[in-house]
């Protein structure tokens, strides 16, 4: 492979004619139709969403795939190819906001969501296989949400269109799996295209499709997943989001977004008195700013531009935001040590992925230097594949 000592990865399932037998096998019947939706990696804007900034992710080839009929009983019941246990069975009418529930909330909410907001959908029978890794801040829930918001949306004919199927999903996320998160993952399971990165504006959803095909440009992209388990839920998330609102308000300003980067030296001024809230304000308003200086790079065919963006981005989540871990760490001062052109983590920290932008010639060399120096520094060995920029959720057959 072009990046050397990777492990191999299987990105997709054995396919939509595998899922349709898995759900014959579990159900007895054929299902109505699969559905698929990706993974992705954020290239810049990280923890921005909450703050009405802007994000850039672009999707994976890794899919969660669903495979779906429609039930007449009220009843939803659920199977994981992926999850121990058996089918989940639910009566729509007892659906509960469930924290913590496990991996069932995630499309139980879907469906809970879907008729808070008053849409007529009814019961279903789901199965899933996914090759999205868990744990690694890839987004493999938002797959999941996604995956079935498109199901239910053709099952019972709502014709949402794919932003309000995104909305859905972070509401299900937010208000019954009980993950503060904001609507960037959604976004791009629900509308990343092949080739492109999404730049999203996440207070008006205002969202642009931007050329990324590295391939063409004799470059890479790779991710590095550390293999260190990453939980949103944990508190770490809600206690940075809870932050950065404080400091929107002790600024009197409706989201950090609206601190544009020239005037960040008076808004520091202005939290003298709180330390912690002044360096999570100083990475939300650089990184805005970021994500502006890589669009603009792309948008001028200079791509190679982007890799130092990268590096100071991961390093404003380590030292103002606080986020990153050892093994984030190492990855990318391996990975630019052995000559990468930027790295960073990505995602919502504290563990998960990095992402390398590296020369197609160097991909080899770097992806060697960081699976070594994890092997010396103790660590699991690393997941390393090459991110190539894919296609949104999509009916399969
Ligand atoms: C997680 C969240 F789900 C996203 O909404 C976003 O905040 C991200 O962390 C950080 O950019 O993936």
């Amino acid at each position: 492979s072009a990046h050397g000592a990777a492990t191999p990865t299987t990105e997709r399932p054995h396919g939509a004619q595998h899922t349709a037998e898995r759900f014959a096998a579990v159900y007895g019947t054929a299902p109505q139709g699969i559905w698929a939706a990706p993974g992705r990696v954020n290239l810049i804007g990280e923890h921005t969403d909450y703050n009405d900034g802007f994000v850039m992710p672009l999707a994976l080839p890794h899919t969660t795939l669903a495979a779906a009929a429609p039930r007449t009983d009220g009843v939803l019941r659920l199977h994981s190819g992926g999850a121990d246990g058996g089918i989940v069975e639910l009566r729509l009418d007892e659906l509960r906001p469930a924290p913590g529930a496990g991996w069932a909330a995630y499309p139980a909410g879907i469906v809970w969501a879907m008729r808070e907001a008053g849409l007529p959908v009814g019961g279903a029978d789901l199965h899933y296989d996914s090759t999205v890794p868990t744990g690694a801040g890839l987004s493999s829930s938002a797959a999941l949400e996604v995956a079935t918001a498109l199901a239910l949306n053709d099952l019972y004919g709502l014709g949402l269109e794919r932003q309000r199927l995104a909305q859905l999903a972070q509401r299900a996320e937010n208000a019954f799996v009980g993950v503060p998160c904001g609507i960037m993952d959604q976004t791009a399971a629900a509308c990343c295209t092949e080739g492109h990165a999404l730049f999203l504006d996440t207070r008006d959803l205002t969202r642009r499709q931007v050329p990324f095909d590295l391939a063409a440009e004799g470059l890479r992209l790779l991710v590095v997943d550390t293999r260190v388990q990453h939980e949103l839920g944990d508190g770490a998330y809600a206690e940075r989001r809870a932050g950065c609102e404080s400091g929107a308000r002790a600024l009197g300003v409706r989201a950090l977004r609206d601190v544009a980067a020239p005037h960040l030296p008076e808004a520091l001024a202005k939290l003298a008195d709180r330390p912690d809230v002044q360096a999570l304000v100083r990475h939300i308003v650089t990184e805005n700013h970021r994500v502006e200086q890589v669009v603009a790079c792309l948008d001028a065919g200079r791509t190679r531009a982007i890799g130092p963006l990268l590096t100071a981005g991961h390093a404003s989540l380590r030292d103002d935001f606080k986020i990153s871990c050892r093994e984030l760490d190492l990855a990318v001062d391996t990975a630019n040590a052995a000559g990468a052109l930027g790295a960073r983590m990505t995602g919502g920290g504290f563990g998960g992925s990095a992402i390398v932008l590296v020369e197609e010639t160097a991909a080899r060399a770097v992806g060697t230097a960081v699976t070594e120096a994890f092997a010396a520094a103790g660590h699991a060995a690393p997941r390393i594949f090459e991110a190539v920029p894919s296609a949104g959720a999509r009916r399969l057959d």
